[in-house]
């Protein structure tokens, strides 16, 4: 029996490491050094100060508190930028869709990001309509792999974690979901997602039976 279903935003619904990779490039780069992709990999999922003292490490520059809150602020200006302009096509294939058959079904949705911008995101590709609870960065103090963001979601919803399932890209976030007691469709690869209860490349391959057969 499921219950409610969570999401995670990045990955999953819509593909912000993009972004996020452009603006954290940028402000490598006015402090002299490189970021690559292939970093920018290590970011997902985490919080802004989280990913910003690993980009300090990165470039083995450090900063006072009352500076790293300045170039924080910079690179969101920057990326906020961005999302301003997004569209509804750009989410991800079958998302909208999985989305509307679990409204269809009376299954509830929210969404759990470490996202401070998470709101601003889903207003601007027209989903917002479709979550029944939002948890973004601005109401949890513990990042994933801690499962606050998912288990305010599930109580959001009034649901009970064992009837829940998450759905995440990140290893951190599958850890998430599996420490709340949770059942965790990764979306991505089976050689990442190790702890997943279920494998899919993307919510395109989800479906309500799909969902039903997770037991
Ligand atoms: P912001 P998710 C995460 O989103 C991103 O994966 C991560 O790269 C980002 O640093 C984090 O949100 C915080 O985002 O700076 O907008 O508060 O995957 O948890 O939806
Ligand atoms: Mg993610």
């Amino acid at each position: 029996r499921i219950d409610a279903c969570i999401f995670d935003l990045d990955g999953v619904i819509v593909d912000t490491a993009k972004y996020h990779y452009i603006a954290w490039k940028r402000l490598a780069n006015e402090m002299g050094f490189d970021f690559t992709e292939e970093q920018n990999e290590l970011l997902k999922g985490l919080s802004r100060t989280r990913s910003l003292e690993i980009i300090l490490e990165i470039g083995g520059v450090q900063k006072s508190a009352e500076e790293q809150a300045v170039l924080a602020k910079r690179k969101n200006d920057w990326y906020v930028d961005m999302i301003r302009h997004m569209q509804p096509d750009e989410v991800l294939p079958g998302a909208r869709e999985f989305l509307e058959s679990l409204r269809e079904a009376g299954v509830k949705t929210a969404l759990g990001s470490a996202s401070k911008n998470a709101g601003t995101i889903l207003e601007k590709v027209g989903l917002a309509a479709l979550f029944d609870v939002v948890v973004d960065g601005n109401a949890v103090t513990a990042s994933k792999p801690d499962p606050e963001v998912f288990l305010k979601g599930a109580a959001g919803l009034h649901a009970d974690p064992a009837y829940c399932v998450v759905f995440e890209d990140a290893v951190a976030g599958v850890q998430a979901a599996k420490a709340g007691g949770m059942k965790a469709v990764g979306i991505g690869s089976a050689d990442v997602l190790q702890d997943a209860d279920m494998i899919v490349s993307s919510l395109g391959d989800m479906s309500l039976q799909r969902l039903k057969n997770l037991k």
